[in-house]
């Protein structure tokens, strides 16, 4: 059966963090979250969250390109080209050059949309084979190193199995010696958001490379497969691609060029569910290891990438935790919950499987707007 799509609803949505999160290229208060709801004929809907922030500073796109880029084209785009099904979204929308968080908050609706209709898990529509998820936490920049180790206690004693923690300039390697102190044995790694430079900074990734660290992930700048390249062949620790990989085809790049032995998969930053699909059976198929990134998501976006993360290349847990560490209260009823061995259950309900809070989306909504399909 074909899809019928009838119509896109928007909404942005205000969630304040429980915590301040603080990352090399700026400090998230407050996620300013545009929510997508995409209706067929029948009046069935699915939820996407687009995760793009309110600054363009981990990428190019902010919440406003994204407002603009879905109403004014997105929704054009597949009035007029009518896409049979969610797997055919990401080929209606090739005409728009980029711009794949935006993309990625409609495709991954129209998942929803799809799953719900068919009345099936969208894990399993998908092609997951994992009934259960493997999850770690990222920590942001804390003030002090003391404060860091505190926080990485606190997190493995609810049962995470793999820290990460971000890096910048002038607060890396003091922070990783002492966790690494403190827990010589732990599955830890770092992030530091293309904050590095390889000219400049190879005599201290030297240094982070003693620290049996599992991954570094994205040093350098996120255009620059060559230098990763470089670097990777100096490390004995994998470099892990996140900004870098916007498409199976740049992992195609980086895995020719050795930029890269591990890649973060984020369905903002791949624009969606087909194209991060498509570079996890990469990944797997060379051997590569995948995990899910997270982009501090509500309830949507996390059960978005809780189904996404139970295909077979998702090998190494991922940025997917519980929604109490972000959040006082969730935009989904019951909230993400981790077991204490660190691991989220695939949900059995159809679709993203969380039922959304409609009353509590409604009370967070501070704009909308609809556009007829
Ligand atoms: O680089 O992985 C990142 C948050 C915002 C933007 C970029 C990143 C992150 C995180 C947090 O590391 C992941 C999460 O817990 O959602
Ligand atoms: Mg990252």
């Amino acid at each position: 059966m074909s899809l019928r799509l009838s119509r896109l609803q928007l909404r942005e949505v205000r969630m304040p963090l429980k915590a301040p999160f603080a990352t090399s290229f700026g400090v998230f208060l407050l996620r300013r979250i545009l929510i997508v709801r995409a209706f067929d004929a029948s009046g069935a809907c699915g939820y996407g969250e687009c995760t793009a922030a309110a600054e363009p500073f981990f990428n190019a796109e902010t919440i406003e390109t994204a407002w603009h880029v879905t109403s004014e084209f997105i929704g054009p785009l597949l009035a007029q080209r009518r896409p049979g099904g969610a797997a055919e979204v990401t080929a209606a929308l090739a005409p728009i050059r980029e711009h794949r968080m935006a993309k990625a908050g409609v495709e991954t609706a129209i998942w929803d949309l799809e799953a719900k209709l068919q009345g099936a898990p969208l894990w399993r529509h998908l092609g997951g084979t994992r009934t259960s998820i493997d999850c770690g936490v990222s920590i942001g920049l804390q003030s002090t190193p003391e404060a860091l180790v505190e926080t990485v206690a606190r997190e493995l004693a609810s049962g995470y199995q793999r820290i990460k923690i971000k890096i910048k300039p002038g607060a890396d390697i003091a922070l990783v010696e002492a966790v690494r102190d403190r827990f010589p044995d732990i599955t830890l790694s770092v992030d530091a958001n293309s904050a590095y430079a390889l000219e400049r900074d190879l005599p201290l990734m030297k240094a982070l490379d003693r620290h049996r660290l599992l991954m570094i992930e994205q040093p350098l700048a996120a255009g620059d497969l060559v230098d990763h390249a470089k670097l990777q062949r100096e490390l004995a620790t994998p470099i892990c691609l996140d900004e870098s990989i916007v498409d199976a085809t740049s992992l195609r790049h980086a895995l020719e060029l050795g930029s890269c032995r591990i890649v973060n998969i984020k369905l903002g930053r791949v624009g969606g569910h087909a194209e991060a699909r498509a570079i996890q059976e990469m990944a797997r198929a060379a051997g590569v290891p995948a995990w899910c990134g997270g982009m501090l998501e509500s309830g949507i976006g996390r059960a978005h990438n809780i189904a996404m993360a139970t295909q077979a290349g998702f090998s190494l847990p991922g940025d997917v935790s519980a929604s109490a560490r972000y959040f006082s209260e969730d935009i989904i009823d019951p909230p993400v919950t981790v077991s204490s061995t660190g691991t989220i259950a695939a949900p059995s309900g159809p679709g993203i499987g969380y039922a959304v809070d409609e009353a509590r989306l409604e009370s967070l909504t501070v704009r909308r707007a609809e556009i007829a399909l």
